[in-house]
């Protein structure tokens, strides 16, 4: 009687996942981007928003260059594309610390800078002297034969890709800049920062290879990001070794439950962290408003 009733139970759960189909893990993701918004006491403001002008261009300083920037890929078997930042007056008699700055579910290596303009943020902030003069790399962070962001974006093979990329991040992208570019090769200059996807990203690779990074940013982080216990099992060695752990998340923004339990985790063990909750939704403003913070931190204060 039991057999015959688990080999029903099996066979209903067979035929539910069979008529959703393999767009049920997509129907779902875009569900949470709905989610309805909870706030505790600690889910409040850190710095109010930038100057109106923070992303203007200006044409009194001088100008960083955005490049393209091409390697050969053991995870994809592909040459990949990103995009990297040259700071103003370049010069490779110099070191540079590097930021790899990851994107969203729908995005790319153009998508960065179609939504906040991040060359034009660190060239006004270096004029002023108030960031480090840095080299941003904007991979694409679907490390998939096929990285472009068609067709069901939301499918479980293209989430798949957003883990593959840990590997080809470690392995082929950070090598072919460090060969190519006048940077720094060690911990204390590479950051790793991203807005959802890409914030799930950051938390997830930089948490769990503290030898590779040492600046964390996770703005409005998707829910690809591990639980807190699993990435943070010894919270003494991220207290130790990591220099920034920025967190952000708009208030209007569904997915602020992932933030949230991962700052709450934070919070219970006392590692030291920045948590910005702006009046945003899931959108460019807080990307852009909270990259303008994170950049006057990051290879400079701990
Ligand atoms: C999800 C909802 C949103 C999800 C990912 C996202 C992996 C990503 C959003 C973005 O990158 O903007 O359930 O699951």
């Amino acid at each position: 009687m039991l057999k015959k009733l688990s080999l029903f139970l099996v066979f209903l759960q067979f035929t539910y996942c069979h008529c959703l189909g393999q767009n049920d893990g997509a129907e779902e993701a875009r569900r949470n981007l709905g989610r309805e918004v909870v706030l505790g006491p600690a889910d409040v403001r850190f710095y109010p928003e930038p100057p109106e002008n923070y992303r203007l261009r200006r044409d009194d300083i001088d100008r960083g260059a955005i490049e393209a920037f091409r390697y050969q890929s053991g995870v994809t078997q592909t040459e990949r594309l990103a995009n990297v930042y040259l700071p103003p007056n370049y010069n490779e008699a110099k070191k540079y610390p590097v930021l790899y700055l990851l994107h969203g579910i729908g995005g790319d290596e153009t998508e960065w800078i179609r939504f906040t303009q991040p060359n034009v943020i660190l060239d006004n902030l270096i004029a002023e002297g108030k960031a480090a003069e840095m080299i941003i790399v904007l991979p694409n962070g679907r490390a998939l034969p096929n990285d472009r962001a068609e067709g069901e974006i939301f499918s479980p093979e293209k989430i798949e890709g957003f883990a593959k990329f840990e590997q080809d991040l470690v392995d082929y992208l950070i090598p072919a800049i460090e060969a190519k570019y006048s940077v720094r090769r060690d911990r204390e200059h590479r950051a790793l920062a991203g807005l959802s996807m890409g914030g799930g990203q950051s938390l997830n690779f930089c948490l769990t290879r503290l030898d590779t990074f040492s600046w964390l940013g996770a703005f409005s982080a998707a829910p690809n990001t591990k639980p807190a216990e699993e990435l943070i099992p010894d919270p003494e060695i991220v207290k130790d070794r990591l220099q920034l752990f920025y967190l952000s998340c708009g208030n209007r923004d569904g997915l602020i439950n992932v933030s949230q339990g991962m700052q709450r985790y934070l919070a219970k063990h006392d590692i030291p962290h920045i948590w910005n909750v702006d009046d945003h939704g899931h959108d460019a403003e807080t990307w852009g408003s909270n990259l303008y913070r994170f950049s006057q931190l990051v290879f400079q204060s701990r």
